[in-house]
């Protein structure tokens, strides 16, 4: 069956900023309280976007999520005018305020886990919305996730949309950000490979001690059982704990695949041999050869992995059969990491070239190219059946950066959040945007 990659890259909302809500994420903890450009954000994002779709690949773009959250604001207790209920919480609990401010559903590899109907039981696109309950500012992110990917793919003879995991620890789920698809083509059977942090229910299995694992093996086994998968073409890998605590917080940090190829770092796994030993195993059952592409950390430091987001790299197919690798700027300002990449494309491996980006503005809160996109491998049916006016063309393309222009601040400090009229922006924008995607309703404000 023909079959694609659509990458689904999330827009920028307009209260885009820094608020240091993820411990365990370096970048967003090393950024609080700094200003941030929205307008710029969303910008950079899309161009981003424009580039891989003049360029072939397909793009589509997910819309952001209503801020602030006045349910969560109203729910903790803030009361009265929304006026009031921002001005009550700017001075009591100002992080809670960030929270209901943030712009982290930008990073749509956290919104679900994606399964191609190649690999589920019942011929169906699968989508299990992530719960995302390791932090407050993403915890109710899936109530607006999973009503966009309804929205999106409303058609149920071709995808089933699934509610989120219970929002408890033992079911910590982060989406797409620790899962891979591997295949010989899209359109094949494949092998899904999910990358958990922690066992909640044994203590004895490996954990970080400093920084929190997000993703559990009982929250990625509920999601393979949800998707109808065969158990003999799913692979489950602890993530190595002392990357986590070194700032690794999802495996997308350390580690991507496409097709038949992984491109990981040795550090990434509890236990490299062991993993890759179950993947080439699991991949021969399909007919395929596990091409692992290996960083040893001579080569590139787990340090420097982090800092460039060498492995938040999206690795796309060419026409030609090679891939590309889009990675951001800062591959480029890391020495090691821009050495090793020179040495990499030159190689004669499947990797054959780089696309850089400047994605400043989402690496500063942790989040680079692969953060931002939300893999959805569709047949050409399937594709003709999700709405359509998400699909990124030119014409889109100028529309957004228009609105984009007439809508978003470029400056937007902690304080800022406090304003009244920044709400009614962020509002402002996102009923319009409704009209230019073509999704009325899509936001229950
Ligand atoms: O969940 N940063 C996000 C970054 C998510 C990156 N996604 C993937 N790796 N797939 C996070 O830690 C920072 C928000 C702030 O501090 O203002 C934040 O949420």
């Amino acid at each position: 069956m023909n079959a694609r990659e659509f990458n689904f890259d999330g827009l920028v909302g307009p209260s885009h900023n820094y608020a240091g809500l993820s411990f365990g994420n370096v970048a967003s903890f090393n950024n609080v309280r700094s200003a941030a450009n929205p307008r710029q954000a969303a910008l950079q994002g899309l161009a981003k976007m424009r580039e891989l779709a003049a360029r072939g690949f397909a793009q589509a773009v997910m819309p952001p999520q209503g801020r602030p959250n006045f349910r969560l604001l109203r729910r903790l207790g803030f009361s009265g005018s929304d006026a009031d209920v921002l001005a009550h919480a700017y001075r009591e609990a100002p992080v809670i305020l960030a929270c209901a401010y943030s712009a982290a559903p930008m990073w749509t590899a956290n919104a679900a886990t994606v399964s191609p109907s190649a690999d589920s039981h019942d011929g169906r696109v699968h989508f299990t919305a992530a719960n995302l309950n390791n932090k407050l500012h993403r915890s109710e992110e899936h109530v607006q996730a999973t009503r966009t990917l309804r929205a999106i793919f409303h058609d149920g003879s071709h995808f089933m949309v699934h509610d989120p995991l219970p929002p408890v620890p033992a079911f910590g789920d982060e989406g797409a950000a620790n899962h891979t698809r591997f295949a010989s083509s899209y359109g094949a059977a494949g092998v899904e490979f999910f990358v958990y942090g922690r066992v909640e229910f044994d203590p004895a299995a490996p954990s970080p001690k400093k920084y929190p694992a997000r993703q559990t093996l009982e929250a990625s086994q509920a999601v393979a059982r949800l998707h109808g998968l065969d158990p003999a073409r799913t692979v489950f890998a602890a993530q190595n704990p002392d990357v986590i605590d070194q700032g690794v917080f999802h495996n997308d940090v350390i580690a991507v695949g496409n097709g038949n190829v992984l491109f990981y770092h040795d550090q990434a796994f509890f236990d490299e041999a062991e993993t890759i030993e179950a993947l080439r195993r699991s991949l021969g059952g399909v007919g395929a050869e596990l091409q692992a592409v290996r960083v040893a950390s001579g080569q590139v430091p787990v340090a420097d992995a982090v800092a460039s987001y060498l492995f938040n790299s999206q690795l796309l197919s060419k026409p030609d059969g090679r891939m590309a690798l889009v990675v951001p700027h800062e591959c480029r300002e890391n020495a090691a990491v821009s050495r090793y990449l020179a040495g990499l494309v030159a190689g004669g491996g499947p990797i054959d070239e780089l696309v850089e980006f400047d994605l400043r503005q989402s690496m500063r809160n942790g989040g680079g190219p692969a953060c931002l996109r939300l893999r959805v491998v569709l047949t050409d049916d399937q594709a003709a059946a999700m709405h359509q006016g998400v699909i990124m063309t030119e014409a889109l393309y100028a529309q957004l950066v228009a609105w984009v222009e007439r809508h978003y601040r470029d400056r937007v400090e902690p304080k800022d959040l406090a304003d009244p009229q920044l709400a009614i922006e962020c509002a402002a924008a996102l009923e319009e945007l409704t009209r230019i995607l073509g999704l009325p309703g899509l936001y229950d404000l």
